[in-house]
């Protein structure tokens, strides 16, 4: 698809009510449904915008008079980061949301679902060693590992760089991650290519139902955010289903968004772990230009059983062999930032100890 000045997506077509997928009418996602709720009909929109030449997450739009701008995307309201845009590379709607692909600028090729920014080619290491290394450099010899999204295959990657694991299952709800990524963002994909990776492309709520109670070492939820496909990804009965998919003194790494932002989000989610999980319940950080705010958080958690030390990994990435140099070699994640990622703003410690208080866990 060829770059360029102007691009309103399928999104507005949605709702004007004119939208359909092979003359198919589709439903209208949750999230244009909140963008509707939060300015005048007539104005909103949602999903990517390029604008000449910049990429604006959540999404910026000149509404009916060419003179106002909108970021109303639930998650951000109120404000927006923009990516200079070179090229547009691919841009569709899958079955369940907006896929695009472009060149920026300054952080190579970007993939963006729902006009949300999930990676760049230069800042996606943060994330990807982060979210996979500090719940399996928590634990003894991880064998049995879930992926649950993480379609671009960047979590796979990181998982692969532990030899003690066996099998790795990965949940994605939406092929067209999966190919979009083989084909813009090799680096990443290259997960798949790991004997160990079986691939199941479906729901992950179905999938964990169906899944032998006690399977798994670790769970990663590499999900998006809780808008459209990925919003009963934060609800309690998803995490009792993580909960019994985990062995005794298993641990579940989980995408848990911006303190900045977020923070009644993280509350809430870190309130019903300690309710779900019975072992040790932490939120730790890490830094991505790309994401709002700058910043992107992981709760990590533990079920009743041998305790889970997760402020002191166990298993350090550099004593496994050949792990730092997997494939490719570590770019940001090493046993000294996995310690400070817990190290958390007096703010936030504030809120997450007055959750402490409050609960009764064996956890450290
Ligand atoms: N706000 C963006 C959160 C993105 C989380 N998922 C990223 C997928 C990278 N594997």
């Amino acid at each position: 698809m060829e770059g360029g000045a102007e691009r309103g997506l399928e999104c507005q077509k949605i709702m004007d009510g004119k939208a359909n997928n092979n003359g198919v009418n589709k439903e209208i996602p949750s999230c244009c449904l909140k963008a509707r709720a939060s300015v005048p009909e007539s104005d909103a929109q949602c999903h990517s915008t390029v604008v000449s030449g910049w990429f604006s997450e959540p999404r910026s739009s000149s509404g009916k008079t060419g003179k106002q701008l909108y970021y109303n995307n639930p998650m951000w309201p109120g404000e927006a980061h923009s990516i200079k845009v070179e090229d547009i590379l691919f841009q569709e709607k899958s079955l369940y949301q907006e896929v695009l692909v472009f060149q920026s600028s300054n952080y190579g090729k970007v993939l963006v679902l729902d006009g949300i920014v999930q990676l760049t080619e230069k800042d996606e290491c943060a994330y990807q060693e982060m979210i996979a290394h500090l719940p399996l450099c928590s634990i003894v010899s991880p064998k049995n590992v879930l992926v649950v999204g993480g379609g671009d295959g960047g979590v796979l990657r990181e998982i692969s760089r532990h030899t003690s694991v066996e099998h790795i299952d990965i949940c994605e709800i939406d092929e067209m991650v999966i190919d979009v990524s083989k084909k813009f963002f090799p680096e990443l994909a290259l997960g798949f290519e790991d004997p160990r990776v079986n691939l199941h492309v479906g729901d992950a709520v179905e999938f964990l139902r169906n899944s032998p109670k006690g399977k798994y070492d670790a769970i990663i939820v590499d999900s998006s955010d809780p808008v459209g496909p990925a919003q009963e990804l934060v609800e309690k009965p998803f995490f009792e289903t993580l909960a019994r998919a985990l062995r005794p003194g298993g641990v579940l790494c989980n995408m848990a968004e911006s303190m900045w932002l977020h923070t009644h989000l993280i509350e809430d989610m870190m309130s019903i772990c300690r309710e779900t999980f019975k072992g040790s319940v932490h939120y730790a950080w890490t830094s991505v230009p790309t994401y709002p705010s700058g910043v992107i958080g992981f709760l990590l958690c533990s079920t009743e059983g041998p305790p889970v030390d997760f402020l002191n990994p166990i298993n350090p990435i550099e004593k496994i062999e050949g792990a730092t140099q997997h494939r490719r070699e570590l770019r940001f994640y090493n046993s000294e930032v996995h310690t400070a990622a817990f190290v958390l703003p007096s703010f936030l410690k504030q809120k997450v100890s007055s959750l402490r208080d409050s609960a009764s866990t064996n956890g450290v």
